[in-house]
């Protein structure tokens, strides 16, 4: 691993996130962006008074149709190194997903994600790390866009402690602004929230949850991968994957 990876390990594992800058070349996700903006802003006025994650804000499932869907997304070799080095090399990704705050958007209550635990009679039993979400802008999300902001090292912090040091003002709650390119990991665990967009660009930030691969939920809808495009993957890429395989 190269030192700078090692160093953005040992920051995701310090901090519960870290930002890898320009990391995504900006015509794929220019691609991506243009292709999926009909899909995301058809969703968006057919459920303009349903938003599902609080008031002007949408989480949606992403379809693997390219040039949304891009195997460089799925299969950085420096987000997986990252990903085997935090979870174990057997890790796969099993969600694929867009979060979208618009215009009217409010701050979100300060929360952690996925945080059913594995060990209901011991909740706040220390573990190592199972999931990692990594995320980045289609657009990019300044300050006016609603970025997402982190309270750096509450994942390895018992829940209540954590809780109470945010709403103290004791452990800030971080900005995280990201250009195009750029990508966001961060253990869903840190406890963080969303922040309003005040534009009229709806915020997409597309996430890839990757997991060990003995672990399961199915809290969030996924899509399946079509068959065209599981044929176009190699072996080794085809095992990093953990979605449904058929026409969608
Ligand atoms: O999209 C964001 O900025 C955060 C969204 C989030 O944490 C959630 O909806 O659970």
């Amino acid at each position: 691993m190269c030192i700078k990876a090692k160093d953005k390990v040992a920051e995701l594992e310090r901090e519960g996130f870290c930002v890898l800058e320009n990391l995504f070349p900006a015509p794929l996700i220019n691609a991506s962006r243009e292709a999926f903006w009909p899909i995301l802003t058809s969703y968006l006025s057919a459920n303009k008074n349903t938003p599902n994650r609080g008031p002007h804000r949408h989480f949606m499932a992403v379809p693997f149709q390219t040039p949304i869907f891009s195997p460089e997304f799925f299969f950085s070799p420096t987000i997986l190194e990252m990903v085997r080095s935090t979870l174990d090399d057997r890790a796969v990704a099993d969600q694929w997903s867009c979060d979208t705050p618009v215009l009217g958007s409010q701050y979100q209550h300060v929360h952690v994600d996925y945080h059913r635990p594995l060990f209901p009679e011991i909740p706040d039993l220390p573990l190592p790390p199972y999931m990692l979400a990594v995320s980045f802008g289609l657009v990019r999300i300044g300050e006016e866009h609603g970025p997402i902001e982190i309270a750096a090292g509450t994942h390895r912090m018992k829940r209540e402690e954590a809780q109470r040091g945010v709403t103290t003002g004791e452990i800030p709650l971080q900005q995280v602004p990201l250009e195009i390119g750029d990508v966001l990991i961060r253990h869903p665990w840190a406890l963080h929230r969303g922040t309003p967009n005040r534009t009229s660009t709806p915020r997409a930030l597309l996430t890839i949850r990757y997991v060990r691969r003995w672990y399961e939920d199915r809290s969030r809808d996924v899509l399946s991968i079509p068959i065209s495009v599981w044929e176009s993957l190699t072996e080794d890429q085809e095992r990093v994957l953990s979605f449904p395989i058929g026409e969608s």
